[in-house]
């Protein structure tokens, strides 16, 4: 029963008709894309077929001509001149030490005070940037913002973060886009932060440089795309196998984000990634991953098929 309730899309539709404030903004924009939904309504990749909006693509150009671009290393800048061929940067020795050391402090702060819980099996804060603005102001850094702002080709806004403290995600390779998604596709983007030294022992991040350029593997991917009253029946177990499986067909290295503290990772929509193995466990993985959106795509969740809540 517990199951049928969770697949059935009006459950989802009753709780957004209560949260106007945070979907109405999609109003407009499923009148400037010809779809006939209210702000309530499930939406998914289905309701794009047949639209033809390309999608949205990094303008490396002006972020290159942009004067936030010379604050960085050398190494810093060739790595974001090939966000477009491989789908992330790395820059080196971004947040400085007090500012990452004030994140630590305002998430055990969270820890102790019950703010916050760990979810999905015990390693994950999740949204701690809706209850510090310690947490908030790392992902409305000024300088990031304007790498963000070129990287989406429009305003980047603070979406959702993640914490991990004691545990990595060890999650299997995915791409985020299957969880948050926007039409037209490509308006999301990852920041992975180290939040103290990440090494091969503590569950790095792994990633398929050049993955972004597959096809993005929706719900269509993996035969989960339900019917107008329900949603799919499979479960992510057969979204991670369907990745697995896709992993072979292409030749693709993975590499591994081993970071110093204050190093940040910068992934586009399309990446697949995930988390290696926490081998050593006594050692932390302190870390934050922040997802934004690109302001004026439609943004939502592809696997649930809701609209995103957005917290202005
Ligand atoms: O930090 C990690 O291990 C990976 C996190 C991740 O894959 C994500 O947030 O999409």
């Amino acid at each position: 029963m517990i199951e049928f309730i969770k697949r059935l899309k009006l459950s989802y539709q009753v709780y957004n008709f209560f949260k106007k404030k945070d979907l109405k903004h999609n109003e407009k924009l499923y009148q400037k894309y010809g779809l006939n939904k209210k702000y309530y309504s499930s939406v998914s990749s289905k309701d794009f077929e047949g639209l033809n909006n390309s999608n949205i693509e990094p303008n490396i150009d002006q972020l290159v001509a942009d004067p936030v671009f010379q604050k960085f290393s050398s190494a810093s800048q060739e790595s974001l001149k090939q966000f477009n061929e491989v789908g992330y940067a790395v820059i080196k020795d971004y947040f400085t030490e007090e500012q990452v050391d004030a994140v630590n402090s305002a998430i055990d702060e969270l820890i102790e005070s019950q703010q916050v819980k760990f979810r999905y099996g015990n390693k994950k804060i999740m949204f701690a940037i809706h209850k510090s603005e310690t947490v908030r102001k790392m992902g409305y850094d000024e300088s990031l913002q304007k790498v963000l702002h070129h990287l989406v080709d429009g305003e980047a806004v603070l979406f959702q973060s993640i914490n991990f403290v004691h545990e990595g995600s060890e999650q299997k390779t995915h791409s985020d886009t299957l969880h948050m998604t926007t039409y037209p596709l490509g308006g999301l983007i990852g920041v992975w932060i180290a939040l103290e030294d990440i090494e091969a022992d503590n569950g790095p991040v792994h990633y398929y440089p050049g993955s972004h350029k597959l096809p993005y593997f929706l719900n269509s991917a993996f035969d989960n795309e339900g019917t107008s009253m329900m949603l799919g029946k499979k479960k992510y177990g057969d979204y991670e196998a369907m990745i697995e499986n896709k992993l072979k067909d292409y030749s693709l290295e993975k590499k591994l984000f081993t970071a110093k503290k204050g190093d940040i990772l910068i992934w586009h929509a399309n990446l697949l990634h995930g988390g290696e193995a926490h081998i050593n466990k006594s050692k932390t993985r302190k870390s934050m991953v922040l997802h934004f959106f690109e302001r004026d795509s439609i943004c939502y969740h592809e696997v649930t098929q809701r609209p995103a809540i957005m917290k202005y």
